[in-house]
Formats: structure tokens, sequence, C-alpha cells
């Protein structure tokens, strides 16, 4: 009887895990979201819905998204979005596929970056052109640092082909993860990074391009740990860890200094 009651437990935890898996997978997984696109994988399929939650477009892709991007990338005012993708049970993405926002949607650019061991894709108009280059998130070495790293690649679309902008060597301390944004608003996008100082601690750095690299600009004080980094419509969040807890801190400049601010919820 006791072995029965056993049994019957087990089974029911079986079904709820079974469900529960099913029920998330139904809806699929949000991989953007915006003001006027929401992506969702689901299974082999990437669903584009508008900001009304109409779907768009459905198209196949092999593997899972690792990361995205949008944003008018050669200046033809029909935004593109930039998938790199992952097989799974890999640790980097495989391909940059490029799908030109017109309707219909089509695609434009697909590559195998599998060499470069990428893991994030990101746009930002670092040059101040109007229009966004592509940065990838490669994991490798370079001629002048001969050491596997995290660097940001940053790239341009012309003609229908990615090309290279800046494969330069690495940003000035080593860095968990890094975005584009306006921090001065000067309508050209600083490069923002969180990296690792010798202390320990955890800054945001940001960096200025400067025609042919980027150069250092301004720095925050040091954290017991700073994650999370994530440009969100105008502002730019992370989460700070301090070994008392943690909260949400928009990242400001303010008298010329670089000052995380914190957020406080409603
Ligand atoms: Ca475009
Ligand atoms: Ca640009
Ligand atoms: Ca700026």
């Amino acid at each position: 009887m006791k072995h029965l009651k056993v049994i019957v437990l087990i089974t029911m935890v079986i079904i709820s895990i079974f469900l529960i898996y099913k029920v998330n997978s139904d809806l699929g997984t949000m991989v953007y979201n915006s003001e006027n696109y929401h992506i969702r994988k689901y299974k082999d399929l990437v669903n584009i819905y508008d900001g009304k939650g109409e779907e768009i477009e459905s198209f196949k892709i092999k593997g899972t998204v690792m990361d995205c991007a949008i944003g008018d990338i050669n200046g033809d005012d029909f935004e593109e979005l930039i998938i790199l993708t992952k097989r799974r049970f890999n640790s980097y993405g495989r391909e940059i596929i490029i799908f030109k926002l017109a309707s219909p949607i089509k695609e434009v650019y697909r590559k195998d970056l599998s060499d470069l061991k990428p893991w994030k894709v990101t746009i930002g108009d670092v040059d101040g052109d109007g229009r966004d280059e592509i940065s990838i998130g490669v994991y490798k070495k370079t001629p002048l640092h001969q050491v596997m790293a995290k660097r940001p690649f940053i790239y341009y679309f012309e003609g229908n082909r990615l090309l290279p902008k800046w494969r330069g060597s690495r940003l000035s301390k080593p860095f968990d993860d890094y975005d584009f944004y306006d921090i001065d608003k000067d309508g050209v996008d600083e490069l923002v990074s969180i990296e690792l100082l010798e202390s320990g601690e955890k800054v945001i750095n940001t960096y200025k391009w400067k025609g042919f690299g980027f150069e250092g600009f301004l720095q925050t004080e040091g954290f017991y740990n700073i994650e999370d980094l994530r440009v969100d419509g105008a502002y730019l969040f992370i989460t700070v860890v301090e070994k008392e807890g943690r909260y949400q801190g928009k990242v400001k400049l303010k008298d010329n200094r670089l000052k995380i601010e914190r957020v406080y919820k409603e």
C-alpha cells in the first residue's frame, strides 16, 4: 500500500513537470521585446509580432536564438533584424543571419561565424553617421594579443555584406559584457562595458570611437559586483550587487562624472 502511494506521487510529479514544460514551450521563448517588435522562438520557428501583438512574419532557423538586435544598419530606411544562432549544447554562437524588415521580410545575409566563438550581437552608431554599426562579441586571440579573451568586433553592413570596421584588440580591462548607449546625449553612441578592476571590484566604463579605435571616456566608482547591463528605451540599466543586497541602477552622466542612480520600485 505504501509503495503504491509513492508510485502515485512520483507519477503525479512527472506529469506536473511535463505539463509545466509543455505550457512553457507552447508559448515559445521571448527573444526580443521593444515598443515596435516582439520576437518569440518556438521550436524551429522565429515569430515576429508588431507592437500590438499581431504576427507579421515567421520563419525557420536551425538551432536557438542566442542574441538578436534590430536597427537600420544600411541607411535604406528599413530596419534589419540581426540574429545570432546557436546549436543546442554549444556554448558559443554559430550563424549571423540578417533579415530586412520590409514587407515581406527578406533574408539578406547569412554567414557561419563559429570560428570566432561569437557570444553576442548588438548595434550602435559609434561614428555618428546616422547608421548603426553591428558589433559581434567574440572569444578569441588576435595577432597583437595572443590570449583567448572576450573582444568586441565592429562591422558595418554595405551591399548586403558584413564588413569589418574594427577588430582591434580589447578594452582597457577584462570585461563581462558591453553594449552601446549615448551616455552624453551628443547623438553618437558610446561603448559601455562592465569591467573588472585589479581589486576585484567592477566598474562601468565608457569609450568613444576616434576614427581608428575606441578611446576611454568616463568610468564609475567600483562596486562589489555589477550584472545585467541592458539598454532599455532611453535608459541604460544595470544591477548593482553589494554584500548586503542588490538593486537596479541607471547609469547617468552628471557634472561630467559617471554615476549610478538607484532605481526605486514603485
Ligand atoms: Ca536598413
Ligand atoms: Ca555609424
Ligand atoms: Ca554620445
